[in-house]
């Protein structure tokens, strides 16, 4: 059995997509929390793994040619994970490709234009009309076009489960905080039913569950998230 990887995570979608797929995969790994109200993205440790600041990041002690490769952005953890254990990720080429295009569409779609909602609807110290409008348009627009994929294969990817279902799931969870009904997206809902109902996601979104974020956001946090603590030069 290969050595642990090393899971750099906090309990949020990006970080989910990881403990989802290495539950599903059944690759032994440990968990570091990296408390991202606290600061904690900003500490030496985690900068060596990732410039970027943001959870998840993985270390695999066992790489590619038996060394470790520290890892960031989900997407690349994810393709990596999947090809390690050849499993998750079509072998067939077009469906590879296909697969690896709704993991982009998560990437540059999903996860940025969901979570620049997030942000205006329920974090920024103003409500901007304009900017909940155009994000909470956006979101929708997202949902209409999963829905129509789904309507057309059984998954994203086509006709397997793959990774670019599992990038996904955690970002449609508790629609009604972005103003989603799933009964307006049919093909969604039966998709997401079926991946909620599946013990390996629900393993994955167990973790670190008692460090849900609830409540009001606090100063330090705002500070940490959003304020000079964030844009500090590095
Ligand atoms: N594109 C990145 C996004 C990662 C990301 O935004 N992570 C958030 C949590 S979901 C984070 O670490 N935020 C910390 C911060 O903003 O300082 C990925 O998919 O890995």
């Amino acid at each position: 059995m290969s050595a642990p990887i090393e899971v750099y995570t906090w309990p949020t979608p990006n970080g989910h997509k990881v403990h989802i797929v290495l539950e599903e995969l059944g690759l032994p790994y440990t968990v570091i929390a990296v408390n991202i109200g606290a600061g904690e993205q900003f500490s030496e440790k985690f900068l060596s793994i990732t410039p970027n600041h943001r959870i998840p990041a993985i270390i695999d002690p066992d790489g590619p040619g038996g060394k470790p490769l520290p890892l960031f952005e989900s997407g690349a953890i994810l393709i990596y994970l999947a090809e390690k254990a050849g499993r998750l990720i079509p072998q067939d080429p077009a469906a590879r490709y296909v697969c690896l295009q709704w993991v982009m569409f998560q990437m540059g779609g999903i996860g940025p234009m969901f979570g620049q909602f997030g942000h205006f609807n329920n974090y920024a110290p103003e409500k901007i009309a304009y900017a909940i409008e155009r994000y909470g348009n956006e979101v929708k627009r997202l949902y209409r076009v999963l829905d129509k994929r789904l309507g057309e294969a059984e998954w994203l990817a086509g006709a397997e489960y793959s990774i670019a279902d599992i990038i996904t799931y955690p970002w449609l969870r508790f629609p009604e905080r972005r103003g989603v009904d799933l009964a307006d997206y049919p093909n969604v809902k039966r998709w997401f039913e079926i991946l909620e109902a599946r013990p390996a996601v629900q393993r994955g979104c167990a973790v670190l569950a008692a460090n849900v974020r609830q409540g009001e956001i606090t100063d330090k946090e705002r500070e940490v998230l959003f304020g000079r603590t964030q844009f500090a030069r590095r």
